[in-house]
C-alpha cells in the first residue's frame, strides 16, 4: 500500500522543483515578495498540517529552498493550552510530530519544536538562523488565524511570509468567495474545480542544501511538562498516532469498511467508518491522498466511493467555509435568522428535563442511548458519526437555552473527541442546535423549527439496546 502511495508520487515527477505547484493554495500575506539575498534558510512553520509528504505547504517551501539553493527548516511551535484539549489530543498530537522530526531527519531538513505562541519564539528563530522566508498552513479557525496575523506583525518586514491551504483539495478561498447556504450551493463550486485540484502529489525530496548542524533530537518530555493541560483525560487505545497508522486504516477502510459506508455509515453498531478523523483533525494524513486512494476502489465500490467523496470533500470544505466566512461559527449568533427567531420563540417551552454539566459528561441522563454515545466518546475518543446529531440535540432539548446547549456540547465534544477542536465540530454542533446548513422543519415544542431527531428515530434505524449494551457505564 505504502509502495503503491511512493511510487504514485514519484511518477509524477521526481522533485517537487519540475512540479507546476497550483499558485491558487498560496495567499502572500506579507509586503516582501522576495527573499533578502543574504539568506540562510527557507522556513515551513506548521501547524495544521503535521506531516511530511503529500503535504502543499511543505512542498511549496522545498519549491523554494531548491530553487534559491537554501537549507529547509520544518518547525512547530507548542502551545501549553488550546482550547478545551486535554492530554489526550496534546499526546496523540506529540507522537505524531515525533514521527514528522524522524522523518524530516532522514531528508535532511532541521525539525525543530519551539515552545510558546509562534508570535513570541518564530521571529527569534528566524534572525538567529537568518531566515529568507517564511511558509505556513491554513486554519480557519479564530485562535490559528490570530497567530497568523500576529506572527506577520512581528516578521522583518523584508521576510516573505506566506500561507498555503494544505488542509483542503480545493483551497478555501477558491472554493467560494462568500460564506455558503448549504452542501448543495458550495457542492456544485467545488465538483467545478476539483479535477485541476484533485492531483497527485509530488514528493518532498531528501533535501541537498544541508544547514550548518541538524539540530539536537526533540526532547519530548520537556514538551509534555510543558503543557497545561487536563491530564485526567485517559489516552485513546484504538488509534495509534502518525501517518504510518494513518495510512494503515485507510487502506482498512478501502479493503474492509468501503462497500458498506455507502449503505450502513450511519449505523453505529456497524463497521462501516473510515475512522479517519482523528488523523485528518491533525493533519497527519491529507485528505487529498484518502479521496485518491478511495477513488482507485471505485470501480469495486462506487457508491462507498461517492459517499465518502461527498462527506470528506464537500461537507468537509463547507465547514471550512463556514468558519472562514462566519466569525461567529461557534455562537448562536452565527446561526440563519430563521433559526434564531425560532429558538428564541421557544426560549420559554418547558424542556422535558434539564441537566448540568457534570451530568451530561457522566453520561447521567435518563436516556440510555444518549448514555451510551456519551460513554464512547469518553472512552474511545470519538463518537460515532449518527449519534453525534441525536447527542447535540438532546443537548439543546435538556438544558436551560439554545446558548447553554451550544456551550455544552462544544465543550464535551473538544474535551473528549480526538477530531475536536476542528471546523467540522462546530459545523456539526451547529447543525445540530441551530440547523445552519439545514432547512427549517414543522415547528414544535423547543427546537422551533430546528430538525427533531428522537429516541424512536434512532430505534427504526439500528439495534439501540445492541448499542447500549456495548457502553454501558462500568
Ligand atoms: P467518516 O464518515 O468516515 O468521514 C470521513 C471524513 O469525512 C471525516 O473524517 C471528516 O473529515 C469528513 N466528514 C464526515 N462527516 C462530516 C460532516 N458531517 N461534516 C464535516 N466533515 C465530515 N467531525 C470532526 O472532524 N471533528 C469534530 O469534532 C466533529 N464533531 C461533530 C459534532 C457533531 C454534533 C456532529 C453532528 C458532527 C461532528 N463531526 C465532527 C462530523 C462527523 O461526525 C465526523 O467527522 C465523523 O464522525 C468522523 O469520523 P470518521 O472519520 O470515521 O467519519
Ligand atoms: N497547532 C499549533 O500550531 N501548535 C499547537 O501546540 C497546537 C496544539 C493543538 C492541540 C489540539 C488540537 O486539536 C489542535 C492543536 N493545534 C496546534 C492546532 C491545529 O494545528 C489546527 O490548527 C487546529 O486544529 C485548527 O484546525
Amino acid at each position: 500500500f505504502l509502495e503503491k502511495i511512493q511510487k504514485r508520487r514519484t511518477d509524477v515527477c521526481n522533485s517537487v522543483a519540475k512540479f507546476k505547484f497550483n499558485k491558487k493554495r498560496v495567499r502572500v500575506l506579507s509586503k516582501a515578495e522576495e527573499f533578502p539575498d543574504d539568506s540562510d534558510g527557507v522556513v515551513y512553520w506548521m501547524s495544521r498540517d503535521q506531516r511530511v509528504q503529500d503535504n502543499w505547504a511543505l512542498l511549496y517551501a522545498q519549491r523554494l529552498a531548491l530553487k534559491l539553493e537554501l537549507p529547509l527548516y520544518v518547525v512547530f511551535c507548542l502551545v501549553p493550552k488550546f482550547l478545551d484539549a486535554t492530554i489526550r489530543q496534546f499526546g496523540f498530537m506529540l507522537k505524531g510530530l515525533a514521527e514528522v522530526e524522524k522523518e524530516c531527519r532522514e531528508l535532511g531538513i532541521s525539525f525543530h519544536l519551539l515552545m510558546g505562541e509562534a508570535r513570541t519564539v518564530l521571529p527569534n528563530f528566524v534572525k538567529k538562523n537568518n531566515i529568507g522566508g517564511v511558509v505556513t498552513d491554513f486554519s480557519p479557525l479564530r485562535t490559528p488565524t490570530k497567530w497568523v496575523q500576529d506572527m506577520a506583525k512581528e516578521l522583518p518586514q523584508e521576510i516573505p511570509f506566506c500561507q498555503v491551504d494544505a488542509h483542503n483539495i480545493v483551497p478555501c478561498w477558491e472554493a467560494s468567495p462568500k460564506l455558503e447556504y448549504s452542501a448543495r450551493t458550495i457542492r456544485t463550486k467545488i465538483h467545478n474545480v476539483l479535477s485541476e485540484y484533485l492531483t497527485e502529489f509530488p514528493p518532498v525530496v531528501k533535501h541537498p542544501h544541508k544547514v550548518k548542524a541538524m539540530p539536537e533530537p526533540v526532547d519530548w518530555d520537556a514538551a509534555h511538562k510543558f503543557l497545561e493541560v487536563d491530564r485526567s483525560v485517559g489516552e485513546v487505545e484504538w488509534a495509534t498516532a502518525g501517518t504510518a497508522a494513518a495510512y494503515s486504516t485507510l487502506e482498512s477502510f478501502c479493503t474492509q469498511r468501503l462497500k458498506y459506508f455507502s449503505s450502513e455509515r450511519n449505523d453505529p453498531n456497524k463497521p462501516a467508518l473510515s475512522n479517519l478523523s482523528p488523523w485528518i483533525h491533525f493533519g497527519q494524513i491529507s485528505v487529498q491522498r484518502c479521496i485518491l486512494m478511495v477513488k482507485m476502489f471505485k470501480s469495486r465500490f462506487k457508491d462507498g466511493a461517492d459517499a465518502f467523496i461527498e462527506e470528506a470533500v464537500v461537507r468537509r470544505e463547507l465547514a471550512d467555509n463556514f468558519c472562514f466566512y462566519n466569525e461567529h461559527y461557534d455562537s448562536i449568533k452565527g446561526a440563519y435568522k430563521w433559526a434564531q427567531d425560532s429558538l428564541d420563540a421557544h426560549r420559554g417551552d418547558k424542556r422535558p428535563y434539564i441537566y448540568t454539566r457534570q451530568q451530561l459528561e457522566d453520561a447521567k441522563t435518563h436516556d440510555d442511548l444518549w448514555n451510551a454515545a456519551q460513554v464512547q466518546m469518553v472512552r474511545e475518543g470519538k463518537m460515532h458519526g449518527f449519534l453525534r446529531m441525536y447527542w447535540a440535540k438532546k443537548i439543546l432539548e435538556w438544558t436551560e437555552s439554545p446558548e447553554q446547549a451550544l456551550a455544552e456540547a462544544i465543550y464535551l465534544n473538544d474535551k473528549y473527541n480526538l477530531d475536536g477542536r476542528d471546523p467540522n465540530g462546530y459545523v456539526g454542533c451547529m447543525w445540530s442546535i441551530c440547523g445552519i446548513h439545514d432547512q427549517g422543519w414543522a415547528e414544535r415544542a423547543v427546537f422551533g423549527k430546528i430538525r427533531y431527531m428522537n429516541y424512536n428515530g434512532c430505534k427504526r434505524k439500528f439495534d439501540v439496546p445492541g448499542f447500549v449494551r456495548k457502553y454501558r457505564k462500568k
